[in-house]
């Protein structure tokens, strides 16, 4: 925990940063304007691994401006590597996960009212009620990769990448476990943790990004396939042989 900080703080915000010197500044700004407008208590935790551009320079120096702010920072480029370094230096009662061109204040209050009954709230662009402003083409990959999930993991489960808020126990007991890298570590950990018995609850949300992802998707599909099939064949392992079950 920052030294700053007496007690745990309400809410950790997690935010993966890759190359987003662009726009972390305002981002951050606009969040954190968000978040205090409200008198919320929170740690906001930037993630960042193998940027090439000023992406660590601006994170150190918002960090050192805002105690509040933490900055990580590994060397190899890694969607998945940075959530674990970020979710495992939480703090917070409630774990938020972000990206920095995608996030809703309301969406983080309105989740963690659900943290008594449920262990995971995701934001869902699948249910009613959501909206999904995106692409046509981004939306159908969407649609396509949670039927892989549905057919190959668990007929019940919801969006896994999007935003989310996970009860501090959870992350305590799932993290350990969660394996994946890149794109795939949040389904894993979501995967497991209803596979651990935790109840998952998908509240809708508005989907807006504010700027192209930052890997073309084409170079995605790829790595999920691989990724989903690689998660398939550990979770058989750990059930037929036992290994690192839960
Ligand atoms: N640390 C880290 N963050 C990443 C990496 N790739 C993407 N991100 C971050 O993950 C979030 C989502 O990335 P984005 O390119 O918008 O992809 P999207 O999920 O398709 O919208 C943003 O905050 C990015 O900066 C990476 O390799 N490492
Ligand atoms: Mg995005």
């Amino acid at each position: 925990m920052s030294p700053f900080l007496a007690a745990a703080p309400r809410f950790s915000i997690v935010i993966p940063i890759h190359n987003e010197a662009d726009c972390l500044e305002a981002e951050v700004a606009e969040l954190l304007g968000e978040v205090e407008a409200r008198g919320l208590e929170y740690e906001l935790i930037l993630a960042e691994n193998g940027s090439t551009d000023a992406t660590v320079e601006v994170a150190k120096r918002l960090a050192a401006d805002n105690p509040r702010i933490r900055p990580l920072h590994l060397p190899i480029p890694d969607y998945g590597a940075a959530m674990r370094a970020g979710f495992g230096a939480a703090e917070g009662r409630a774990v938020v996960n972000f990206d920095i061109d995608f996030y809703d204040v309301d969406f983080m209050v309105r989740a963690e009212r659900f943290l008594d009954d449920y262990g995971i709230v995701v934001g869902s662009k699948l249910i009613v009620g959501s909206e999904d402003r995106r692409s046509w083409f981004r939306r159908r990959v969407s649609w396509v990769f949670t039927a892989f999930l549905r057919i190959l993991f668990d007929r019940k489960i919801d969006d896994t990448h999007g935003m989310k808020v996970v009860r501090r126990d959870v992350v305590d007991r799932f993290l350990p476990r969660t394996v994946m890298t890149k794109d795939l570590f949040d389904t894993e950990l979501v995967l497991r943790a209803r596979r651990g018995g935790i109840e998952v609850r998908a509240i809708p949300v508005v989907v807006e990004e504010k700027r192209k992802p930052r890997l073309s998707i084409f170079r995605r599909i790829p790595r999920a396939i691989f990724g989903m099939l690689r998660l398939r064949v550990l979770f058989w392992k750990e059930r037929f042989i036992g290994a690192g079950r839960e």
